[in-house]
């Protein structure tokens, strides 16, 4: 720990990481006993809410004989049924609300791959709880009321942009709503602008870097210290890659629209798990076949319940994203709310090739820690007679490129036995010519999976 606060001084200055640390810290060092009473009195108007004003919850209810009496505290929590995306996709646009819609004053969306998108609202208190989870979250990475924030998420029906901005502005720090896109006008505004924290996927921050190195700005040339990045899995080592090349710390931040947008959960410098804001949100994780609660260390799904949002109550809400809450109560920082490991990645993206499970972050990981080689691939999954086959391309650096062939067999043979030695099944490896793989703005698309198609 005293590396750890060493380490943060040295990048933020001790003032700055003193006035960083908490942007509320009545509630985020509540004592656990405290935040419990308030936790199962929110659960308990929540519960009611949306009994007498959301038909579909009261059909649930009804449904398994479940009255609002009937959950007194945590523990029945497990009595309530849950919520799917299918649910909000079937009350289409805004049959979940809890309020009238004169009462929502913004309305975001998320889409979907196929059909119609995932409708969310919210009413002025919405906004405000959730500008105080953002304020929270910014506050973890040393955001204070002197800091420049570049947010470069998108605005729009997306709520990464907006929701990062209205945290910003709470704290009084100076907010660039650049969104995403023009790498290079990026960097110079990053530049000119001083800008103190970036905000983006971290995909879009590790692309921003190699701008960066083309454009012939070096780091020590910005004035970044922090950034919050999520909206997608990323692995430690391109963590450990966006702080070298940004000379920044760099934090993690998970967040999904049906829940509130980005601020539902956040690293603090300690890196150690991402602190769940839970006077807000309630969370569990479930078994996702069998959607029994498992216990505190075991990996599964993360199901959320709000405790406070007006317009969109979530109760129980099936997020398909993998974690495990972390056992151990307390941090070093002082937070005393739950922390959630990184995610690893959703049900959903998980492939499953030839019965083994294989999350695209696993391969990523690997392919960090072998040298030569780009932080940029893509994979590919195609089924030959009745078979699964996974084929990862990786680019190369310029020099390895250009090299014989056989350094490149060889590197290509040391990639796939990496991969084959962590995922337990065959794989095919290709190396591809610097900067052929795409570049995200915003949330990145690794996998093509042409089983389907
Ligand atoms: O991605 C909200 C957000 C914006 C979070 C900016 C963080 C920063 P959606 O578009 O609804 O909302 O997508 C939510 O993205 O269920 C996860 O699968 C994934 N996701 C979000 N944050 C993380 C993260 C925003 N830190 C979906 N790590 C979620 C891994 C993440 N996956």
């Amino acid at each position: 720990m005293a590396d750890l606060i060493e380490f943060a001084v040295s990048i933020l200055g001790e003032e700055e990481l003193f006035l960083a640390h908490y942007w509320n810290e009545e509630i985020e060092c509540m004592p656990r006993e405290k935040l419990r009473v308030l936790q199962e009195e929110r659960l308990r108007e929540t519960v009611s809410r949306v009994y007498e004003n959301v038909p579909f919850y009261r059909n649930a209810f009804d449904k398994i004989g479940l009255k609002p009496d009937d959950i007194k505290s945590l523990d029945d929590l497990k009595k309530l049924p849950f919520t799917n995306k299918d649910d909000l996709r079937d009350n289409y646009p805004y049959g979940l609300f809890a309020v009238p819609l004169s009462e929502v004053i913004r309305i975001h969306a998320s889409s979907g791959t196929t059909g119609k998108p995932t409708v969310v609202g919210y009413t002025r208190q919405d906004i405000r709880s959730w500008a105080e989870v953002m304020a929270r979250s910014l506050s973890c990475c040393g955001a204070n009321k002197n800091s420049k924030i570049q947010n470069a998420y998108g605005y729009g029906l997306f709520t990464g942009g907006l929701g990062v901005h209205y945290g910003a502005e709470l704290i009084g720090a100076s907010v660039i709503p650049v969104s995403g896109g023009h790498s290079k006008r990026q960097i110079m505004l990053m530049k000119d602008f001083g800008s103190t924290i970036l905000t983006c996927t971290p995909s879009y921050a590790l692309h921003l870097s190699d701008v960066m190195k083309e454009m012939g700005v070096s780091k020590d040339e910005l004035c970044l210290e922090g950034g919050l990045f999520g909206a997608e899995p990323w692995s430690l080592n391109l963590r450990n890659e966006i702080e070298n090349r940004l000379g920044i710390i760099a934090l993690d931040v998970y967040g999904l629209s049906e829940v509130i947008g980005p601020g539902v959960a956040v690293e603090c410098p300690v890196k150690e798990g991402l602190h769940i804001w839970e006077d807000h949100f309630l969370a569990e994780i479930v078994d996702p076949e069998t959607g029994e609660q498992l216990p505190a260390g075991s990996y599964g799904e993360l199901v959320i319940t709000t405790l406070t949002k007006e317009a969109l109550p979530m109760i129980r809400y099936r997020t398909r994203d993998i974690t495990r809450i972390i056992p151990e109560e307390g941090c070093s920082c002082g937070r005393t709310h739950m922390r959630i490991d990184r995610l690893q990645g959703r049900t959903d993206d998980m492939l499953v090739i030839r019965g083994v499970n294989v999350f695209p972050s696993q391969i990523e990981e690997v392919l960090f820690n072998i040298s030569h080689t780009e932080p940029y691939y893509m994979i590919y999954v195609d089924r030959r007679e009745q078979l699964d086959e996974l084929e990862v391309w990786v680019e190369v650096s310029d020099e390895v490129f250009s090299d014989e062939i056989r350094k490149l067999e060889s590197l290509e043979r040391e990639i796939r036995k990496e991969i084959e030695v962590v995922l337990g099944i065959n794989v095919k490896v290709k190396l591809v010519e610097p900067k052929s793989i795409e570049r995200f703005e915003g949330k990145s698309k690794r996998v093509i999976d042409r089983r389907s198609l």
